[in-house]
């Protein structure tokens, strides 16, 4: 995490306004600075940046979501189904020691303990948008690194064409798993080429600092093209699959949510639109983009699927 240094020992509203300044400069220069620190740069305009640099996928006009909001206003239902009480009911949380288990169809599996994986993958920055199906939408800066470098070192076998993923379970410390409302764990699935792609991390922190419990401490997915209930927090068990892993919200309402989740306009809720969203932050609406705008590094993976049905 060295490259980090700086950001975590800047209090945040030097950490904010260094990065819009940053954000103003020429790519080139922006790129070079950023190199030289270890934040966050402009995506290289004709593709996906090199592996163990930091990098950005953000658009000139997104602002990044204050702290406070990203750590105060939270999906987490193993402990709160209250947005601003999620929080201080995780305070506390015991993320260590915590294993993560990969295993399945992979020829090397294996289970970490959290510090050998966070050694093993040193974490960089990106800057991703992030829309909950809910209709808010936020930009966060997360600290993780690509889940593919972790399954590639479990050498997924021919047959797997799913990652399946765990949270843990534990109803002592994670009061919402005592209701009998959901079927706990809470558990999340990706195919297997999303998961390799490049944007899909697995994320130890944000804003240059470690996770708090609220965001998924000590290790959750963030897959930034996809509603955010994809992005599974607190994971303990990554499994290789043949058969589509059956999520959390697949299981809750079968007709609401569908495996494949991906940031839609044109494809509403059965309850409600999604050709808009509310940027935490900001006052009125933003128009919602096709793969929540990363549609340049995803739609390829798509090509042939018809996105209403496959929803
Ligand atoms: N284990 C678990 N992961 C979860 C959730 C949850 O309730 N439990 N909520 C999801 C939803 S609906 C969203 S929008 C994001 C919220 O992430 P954030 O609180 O870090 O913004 O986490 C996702 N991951
Ligand atoms: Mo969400």
């Amino acid at each position: 995490m060295e490259g980090i240094k700086s950001s975590e020992i800047t209090p945040e509203h030097v950490y904010l306004s260094r990065r819009r300044f940053l954000a103003g400069a020429s790519t080139l220069a922006a790129g070079l600075l950023l190199d030289a620190c270890t934040a966050a740069a402009p995506a290289p305009a004709g593709g996906s940046p090199a592996a163990g640099t930091s990098d950005t996928v953000q658009p000139p006009a997104d602002v990044l979501t204050t702290y406070e909001a990203a750590t105060g206003y939270n999906n987490f239902y193993e402990f709160s189904l209250d947005k601003e009480n999620v929080g201080t009911v995780a305070q506390g949380f015991k993320t260590s020691p915590w294993t993560v288990q990969v295993d399945g169809l992979a020829d090397k599996s294996r289970t970490y303990g959290i510090d050998d994986l966070a050694k093993a993958f040193p974490s960089v920055e990106r800057i991703y948008r992030f829309r909950c199906v809910e209709g808010w939408s936020m930009v966060i800066p997360w600290l993780g690194f690509p889940l593919a470098s972790l399954l590639k070192e479990a050498e997924p076998q021919a047959k797997a064409k799913y990652v399946r993923f765990e949270t843990l379970f534990d109803p002592q410390q994670m009061p919402g798993q005592n209701s009998d409302m959901f079927a706990w764990p809470y558990v999340e699935g990706l195919r297997l080429d999303e998961a390799m792609h490049d944007l899909t991390i697995l994320s130890t922190g944000l804003y240059g600092k470690p996770a708090l419990p609220q965001n998924g401490a000590p290790l959750r997915l963030v897959v930034p093209w996809k509603y955010g209930f994809k992005s599974i927090k607190s994971v303990v068990k990554i499994t290789l699959t043949e058969e589509t892993p059956i999520s959390f919200w697949m299981a809750s309402a079968p007709d609401e949510y569908g495996f494949y989740a991906n940031v839609n306009p044109d494809v509403p809720h059965p309850r409600w639109s999604q050709a808009t969203e509310r940027r935490i932050g900001e006052s009125g609406r933003r128009r919602t983009l096709l793969f929540n705008g990363y549609a340049e590094q995803v739609a390829p993976l798509y090509a042939g699927l018809d996105l209403a049905k496959n929803f």
